[in-house]
Parts: structure tokens; sequence; C-alpha cells
């Protein structure tokens, strides 16, 4: 997988976070050209045990049909026991010199950074990109730390170096160009695809404006 290139319209959900069923929103935003999927079921009513593995299964399936990468949140053994094409952590997660250790060598490791020492730090880890925000203020995550604008995206692309690197928080459409101008590889987003009146337009919004200005 070019992980640079996946990393352009990266949608991530998990079953709260869609009013519709989350099979339903996911197919839309697959149709409207999502370029990455994580699987991200936390936080309130979350599925866990089996009903978990079951929803994950189903939506690696589609993302299977759509030939997009499939990226499980948090859930190593998860990751692992269904092959998924990698993991992404926080940090209060798994390290990613563990799991890197312990995973498949195809398999993508992507580690959320809110400042400029854990993203220096992720690097050093060994982590496949970065995940860097929150960008803008976010209702979705309830413990998000402070926004860090596109002037944070820039100092951390300047401190490090050409790694693949997403911007996540409170993103929207319209912010894409100005983020990759910023530095960053692509833009991911939850509630801007799964919240959306259609979840197919907003893909499509997301995914041509990536097209437009990432030069890969
Ligand atoms: N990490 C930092 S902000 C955030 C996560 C998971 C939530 C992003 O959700 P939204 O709805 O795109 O702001
Ligand atoms: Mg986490």
């Amino acid at each position: 997988m070019n992980v640079r290139e996946a990393l352009g319209a990266y949608f991530i959900m998990g079953s709260n976070n869609a009013n519709l069923d989350p099979l339903f929103v996911l197919e839309q935003a697959l149709k409207g050209g999502i370029t990455l999927f994580q699987f991200r079921e936390k936080g309130a009513n979350a599925k866990v045990g089996d009903e978990k593995v079951k929803l994950a299964k189903d939506m690696q399936q589609l993302c299977k049909q759509y030939n997009v990468p499939f990226i499980v949140n948090d859930d190593v053994n998860l990751a692992i026991n269904i092959h998924a094409d990698g993991v992404h952590v926080g940090q209060d997660d798994e390290s990613a010199v563990n799991i890197k250790k312990n995973c498949p060598s195809h398999f993508i490791v992507g580690v959320s950074a809110t400042n400029l020492a854990e993203a220096k730090q992720a690097v050093i880890d060994g982590a496949d990109y970065i995940g860097v925000g929150p960008i803008f203020a976010t209702n979705t995550k309830e413990d998000a730390k402070a926004p860090i604008g596109l002037d944070g995206i820039t100092e951390i692309r300047d401190a490090v170096g050409d790694i693949p690197m997403v911007a996540i928080g409170g993103i929207k459409h319209e912010h894409t160009p100005g983020i990759i101008k910023a530095g960053a590889d692509g833009v991911s987003v939850i509630s801007a695809i799964s919240q959306a009146e259609s979840p197919l337009v907003a893909a499509r919004d997301i995914r041509e404006l990536v097209d437009q200005h990432k030069s890969v």
C-alpha cells in the first residue's frame, strides 16, 4: 500500500458516529471515493465482544469490495485476528515500537500526535504515518486536546521530514486545500461524512479537493 496516497480522504467511524446504519454510511462514503477507512468503535454504547468483531468484519468486507484499506483503532489484537491492513494508536495505547515488533511487516501502524514532541517520538518509534490534531475544535472526541490550527500542521511538517501525515479534528470539506497547503498529505474526518445529509456527497467533495490540491 502507498500510505501517503491512502491518507488523502481518510474516513473514520464507529457505530455511534452515525445516525443511520453504519454499514450504509460506510458504503456511501466508499462510493464517494474515500481512500482509507478506520474502524473506531469506542465511547457511548460502543459494541464489544462478538458484536464488535462482526461489525469490524462486515466493514472490512465492504472496504475490500471497493479496494480501500481497512485500519482498526486501538485494538491491536482485533486488527491482527481479522487480518486488517493496519492499526491506529493514540498516546495511551500500545507503543508503535511493540506493535511493529509483533505484527506482519505489511501492517500499517499509524500514531496520533497532538504536539511536536509526540510527532517526533512517533517517527522515532517507527510509525508508518502520523495523525496530527485536533486541527480545529471538535465535539466528536470528548478528551480532545487544544486545537493546533493550520500553523500546527506546518510546524510539525517542518520538524518531521517527509513521513506520511494526516490532519484530524473538526475538519470540514472546505478546509481541505488549506490543510494540504499547510503540509499534510490528507484529511481525516468523522462527522463531516458520518453526520452529513449525504455521506456520499460529503466524501466526494473531500476527495475532489484532495485530488485537486495534493501532489503525489
Ligand atoms: N482525534 C483527534 S480529534 C478526533 C480524533 C479521533 C475527532 C475527529 O472527529 P471530527 O468529527 O472529524 O471532528
Ligand atoms: Mg487510542
